[in-house]
């Protein structure tokens, strides 16, 4: 076909997907509205759903060029990106995708992204065992306007070591991964690819908008969350802080930069994604290499953002569809702990402490990860929590960390699981972690996680509160003589009382030097000196 003709062509199949596209606007889940099953095949929809763990059933009465809404913030509409920008393989991994929403996906990018700006799509299948996802989806593809390539892991390898296979196969000059149940919406990829352009060592991700599991209902993610993670190394989604909106100088159309990603949906320049260590290979599955990702990039002297001007919606599920060889907790607590070994020093410890049972999984060799960390000469984790994470669950600083044990009833301080709002309870001290352990941070906190002591009166009861960085009621001071725990704003000592609804929790009460006042910090030690690792395996026993 010689130049004119295809052109021709492209025009022609344009005109005709968005004659398509407008006359489907009534169309199940147009517009990105939710589908909703008549009731006679709401047992059939719930058979369905176990399959993928989403509403397959919608997800197939969906047009695969289904129409969205623009939800963009204004200023993104008119922003000009220039012309030049670098192109992009988009590699999306899969394993037992359904076709609707695999077929979905790479609609969204072809129909959605300037076809200058792709090089192409790569598919990379992880081992599926459905037939359709062989030679139909061979035949399909095709057919299409854009090149896609069909790559097939000879043996279930994980999302990690299928994007890496993904990633040594495409020949664009940025890679954009998806995951396989994406939608990408109108301008998504330009802002991203101009990011890139402006620094290259700079990582993008869109706002992951939300696609319901349940109707496929499409909402807008928020420009005002970033990303963090919680000591059990989980991901986790937190409100943008002052400080980062006041370096944005209030404009929410710049790029936020991010602590973590949530690991799907990003685009890194090609060769920075192999000098930056692409993936830890020996992690398996799925889980960590969002994490690993994200501290590595810090740590070694590039940027993470989201660019809020890029959206991309994503299906998200309560439940993981497919099977995990090797067992669920084991390959994500491999991957985190071969994360939290190579990039988190000593912080490695809350992770271990909150969870000691993690310990006893092995997690192969990191020798390789932990020479790629020296030859880039990245830096500390504890650079990260000052420079980059300060208001991250893991205090830079810290008196203790452990189980808070009371001198007479020999119980430990335990949130027993409720913690927003809810009461401190007392428990018999187990040694497992979890519920029992706390940090006494320099900022004078006492702190599980994401949540802090909390108390407003004298005689009233010890409560779990998100924590708030504002020192009142959370402020607490440790005497190591008296072993008195002072909360500062009330002048009353922590104390352990029967509530009055008859259960064992604690209060503030009048300080009276009584050993119903007096308490053990696990691991405490004054912080000006060196602080040691105290963590040691054999200190939990297993
Ligand atoms: C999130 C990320 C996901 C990944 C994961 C942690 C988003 C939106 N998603 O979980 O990309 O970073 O956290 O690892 O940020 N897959 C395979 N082989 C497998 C397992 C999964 O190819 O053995 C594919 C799967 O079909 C999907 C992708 O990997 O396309 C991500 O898996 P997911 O959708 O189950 O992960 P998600 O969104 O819960
Ligand atoms: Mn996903």
């Amino acid at each position: 076909m010689n130049n004119t003709l295809q052109l021709c062509v492209q025009v022609l199949v344009h005109v005709y997907l968005t004659a398509v596209i407008s006359r489907n606007q009534e169309g199940p889940g147009e517009m990105g509205k939710a589908v909703r099953i008549p009731k006679d095949d709401q047992e059939k929809m719930k058979e369905l759903f176990k399959i993928n763990q989403f509403n397959l059933m919608a997800s197939d009465l969906i047009a695969l060029n289904r129409s969205l809404p623009d939800v963009r913030l204004e200023g993104c509409k008119t922003k000009v990106y220039p012309d030049e920008l670098p192109n992009t393989s988009v590699v999306i991994v899969f394993h037992n995708e359904a076709w609707s929403t695999l077929l979905r996906t790479v609609y969204s990018v072809i129909n959605r992204s300037p076809h200058y700006l792709l090089s192409e799509i790569i598919l990379v299948d992880d081992a599926s065992e459905r037939d359709f996802l062989k030679m139909a989806l061979e035949n399909y593809v095709k057919n299409l306007e854009v090149p896609v390539k069909i790559i097939r892991m000879e043996q279930r390898s994980g999302l990690i070591r299928a994007r890496l296979r993904g990633a040594a196969a495409s020949k664009g000059q940025v890679i954009t991964f998806l995951d396989a149940h994406c939608e990408c919406t109108l301008g998504w990829l330009e802002p991203l690819l101009a990011r890139i352009k402006e620094s290259r060592k700079t990582v993008v991700c869109p706002i992951i908008d939300l696609i319901s599991d349940d109707n496929f209902e499409y909402t807008a993610g928020s420009d005002m969350t970033y990303g963090g993670f919680n000591w059990k190394l989980n991901f986790r989604w937190y409100p943008v802080p002052q400080r980062e909106m006041d370096r944005r100088k209030g404009d929410r159309t710049l790029p936020v930069r991010t602590p973590t990603m949530a690991g799907g949906l990003f685009s890194i320049d090609r060769n920075y994604f192999e000098e930056i260590g692409a993936y830890d290979a020996g992690m398996d599955i799925w889980g960590g290499e969002n994490l690993e990702m994200s501290f590595r990039i810090w740590q070694c002297g590039g940027s993470l953002e989201i660019v809020t001007c890029s959206h991309v919606g994503h299906v998200f599920r309560k439940a993981t569809p497919y099977t995990f060889p090797g067992g669920t907790g084991h390959v994500i607590n491999k991957n985190n702990r071969r994360l939290a070994e190579v990039w988190m020093d000593e912080f490695k410890d809350f992770f271990y402490i909150i969870s000691p049972g993690v310990v006893k999984v092995d997690y192969g060799d990191v020798s390789v990860r932990k020479a790629l960390r020296e030859n880039l000469k990245c830096k500390p984790f504890s650079w990260y929590l000052e420079n980059i994470y300060p208001d991250s669950q893991i205090p830079r600083r810290y008196y203790s960390l452990g189980e808070i044990r009371n001198v007479e009833t020999n119980q430990c301080l335990d949130n027993m699981g409720r913690k927003d709002n809810e009461k401190v309870g007392m428990f018999n001290c187990h040694g497992m972690g979890g519920n029992q352990v706390f940090s006494y941070t320099a900022e004078k906190e006492i702190r599980t996680d994401d949540f802090c002591l909390d108390v407003s009166r004298l005689s009233g009861p010890v409560i779990m509160l998100k924590c708030h960085h504002m020192r009142g009621n959370q402020l607490w001071e440790y005497d190591a003589e008296t072993h008195t725990i002072l909360h500062i704003i009330t002048q009353g000592c922590l104390t352990v009382s029967k509530l009055y609804d008859g259960s064992q929790g604690t209060t503030v009460e009048m300080c009276n030097g009584g050993p119903l006042q007096m308490w053990m910090l696990r691991n405490y030690t004054l912080l000006e000196v060196i602080r040691k690792v105290f963590y040691s395996p054999l200190d939990y026993k297993l």
